[in-house]
């Protein structure tokens, strides 16, 4: 029998890889995907494999539709990578943060203790509810207190609280991915790594003459996407429901990036790069860089991408996007 899995953010970056990977694997995959007015581009990210997927329109903020949805499938398997996934918006609609994020994940987990307690859940958990603390050797990890400084962070870290708490107290197989930075040529273009590398080929190829950009100085912790939801599967079919970090363990800040990525294209960022008041946080995540040894070590997640062959790939998208 094939493994019955279901992805609440198919639509999304994660989500489609995830898909992909599953069905590779053979699984039966399902997915939550929500009503847009403009359904042309709504499921571009898996329109290559849409024959193979059983979509189902919903919203985690409807607990019904949660419910109605887990009901039907019955899944071994839940991945719950929907969010409201932007750290800079979530300061504009907080409320609507705290509600998919946290309440969206709540209702997920009361619907698998009610009526599918079978169902294996895995939560999308961010470096971003570690804040500002840095171990002393400069990494975040499992024991690293959690302090977020945005409504993204605090709506991540309630429910890796209630993920953790439901696991504990009522013995589902319930596990957390924190997960640092990825992206991939699938990133959604207002995140700082797409936004760079699509506006750097639009100055080589003339359709743009600037970059506006926040805060330069800050790091992160910067993986790929592909490699990432390889992760989320090996954690939850690890026989020990737990939480994990998935990381590279270098870091990089914002300005590194430009500079690679204006260099591979023949320019100078200092050239073209300008900094805008509007694209600052109220309160910033300085440096981000996570240490994933164990999963490493006892799940054997190993990464394929470098950062510079992430951005290398990135930029061949663009470039035969725009051409
Ligand atoms: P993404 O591209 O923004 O995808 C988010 C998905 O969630 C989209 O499919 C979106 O649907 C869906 N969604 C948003 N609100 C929803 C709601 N109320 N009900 C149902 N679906 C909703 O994000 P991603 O990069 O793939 O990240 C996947 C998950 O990992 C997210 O939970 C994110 O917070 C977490 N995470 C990401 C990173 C990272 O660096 N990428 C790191 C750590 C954790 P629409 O397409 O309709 O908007
Ligand atoms: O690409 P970003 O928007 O990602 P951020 O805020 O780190 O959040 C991402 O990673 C989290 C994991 O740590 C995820 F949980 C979350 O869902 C999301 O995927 O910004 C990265 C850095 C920030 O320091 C930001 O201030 O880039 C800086 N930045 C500078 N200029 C900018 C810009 N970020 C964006 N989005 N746009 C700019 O113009």
């Amino acid at each position: 029998m094939n493994k019955v899995a279901l992805i609440t953010g198919i639509s999304g970056q994660d989500g489609s890889y995830l898909a992909e990977h599953l069905l590779d694997l053979g699984y039966e995959v399902h997915g939550i995907i929500r009503r847009q007015s403009l359904t042309e581009r709504q499921t571009e990210r898996i329109d290559h494999i849409d024959h193979k997927l059983n979509l189902y329109y919903g919203d985690l903020t409807d607990e019904h539709c949660v419910y109605k949805i887990i009901q039907e499938v019955q899944p071994d398997e839940v991945y719950n990578l929907a969010a409201m996934s932007h750290v800079r918006v979530s300061f504009d609609i907080p409320a609507f943060t705290i509600k998919t994020n946290s309440l969206g994940t709540l209702n997920i987990l009361e619907a698998i203790r009610n009526i599918a307690p079978q169902s294996k859940f895995y939560q999308a958990s961010s470096s971003e509810m570690f804040g500002n603390n840095i171990d002393d050797d400069g990494f975040q990890r499992l024991s690293t207190t959690m302090n977020p400084v945005s409504p993204y962070g605090s709506s991540k870290l309630m429910a890796y609280n209630l993920t953790k708490q439901y696991r504990t107290g009522y013995k589902l197989h319930t596990c957390n991915g924190i997960l640092f930075n990825h992206e991939s040529p699938r990133r959604g273009t207002t995140f700082v790594t797409n936004k760079v590398v699509k506006t750097a080929v639009e100055i080589k190829y003339g359709i743009k003459t600037t970059l506006e950009l926040g805060n330069l100085d800050s790091s992160r912790d910067w993986g790929h996407s592909y490699d990432y939801v390889r992760a989320m599967r090996l954690i939850l079919n690890y026989e020990t429901p737990r939480d994990w970090v998935v990381s590279t363990g270098e870091t990089k800040s914002v300005r590194d990036l430009c500079e690679y990525t204006f260099n591979q294209l023949g320019m100078n960022y200092k050239d073209y790069v300008i900094q805008d008041e509007k694209y600052f946080r109220k309160e910033e995540v300085n440096y981000l860089r996570g240490d994933s040894t164990e999963i490493r070590e006892t799940l054997g997640w190993k990464p394929k991408y470098t950062f510079n062959t992430m951005i290398d790939e990135m930029i061949d998208f663009w470039e035969s996007n725009l051409k």
